[in-house]
């Protein structure tokens, strides 16, 4: 397996684009309110490493762990960025059941170590425009969780990246496919995979 991709470009991280996605109308001034105590992270300021990963549920158990559940693997996408041939990775998501709600599970390698990457639920099949529109409980209603369902990714050294987010609603048969993005290219589809 190919554990490091070419450098991705190197972009700069900013607020705005890790809230950015897919080309959509992302309202980058929104951020969730950071649920954290005061003072909880001396790194706050580094946006590239930080917010990318508190939409997660680590604390959660993964999908792939829970009856049920569907799996996808990813395919890397002709919009990828160069580098991006040796992506590889599955995607897990499991309703209902033990945990109740959706939990979404993601496992990538071939990512580009210490870069971070957003993975959402769309609401198309990847075969078609690359998963379409995000998925989202209320069609029109807010880009953010937990109206989507998102991740965060960060690849440590190996170029593997893992990450568990869960809602407390049922996508039902509305959530086709889980497309991710590297944060500091929102627009740009990496890999999808169908579920
Ligand atoms: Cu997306």
């Amino acid at each position: 397996m190919n554990r490091r991709a070419e450098p991705l470009v190197a972009g700069l991280l900013t607020a705005t684009l890790l809230l950015a996605g897919c080309g959509q109308e992302e309202n980058g001034g929104n951020l969730e309110p950071d649920d954290a105590p005061a003072g909880d992270s001396s790194s706050s300021m580094d946006m590239g490493s930080m917010d990318v990963t508190s939409m997660n549920d680590p604390d959660a158990t993964p999908a792939y762990d829970l009856d049920g559940a569907v799996e996808g693997d990813f395919q890397v996408l002709d919009s990828a960025p160069p580098g991006s041939e040796g992506v590889t990775g599955q995607a897990w998501l499991a309703q209902g059941g033990e945990q109740g709600g959706t939990t979404v599970s993601v496992e990538l390698d071939g990512l580009e170590a210490g870069t971070t990457y957003m993975a959402h639920l769309h609401a198309q099949p990847c075969g078609t425009d690359d998963g379409g529109p995000h998925f989202q409980f209320e069609e029109g209603g807010a880009e953010t969780p937990p109206n989507e369902v998102h991740l965060g990714l960060e690849a440590d050294d190996e170029g593997v990246a893992t990450a568990t987010t869960t809602n407390e609603a049922e996508v039902g048969d509305g959530a086709r496919s889980i497309v991710v993005h590297p944060t500091d290219l929102p627009d740009n589809r990496l890999a999808c995979a169908d579920f």
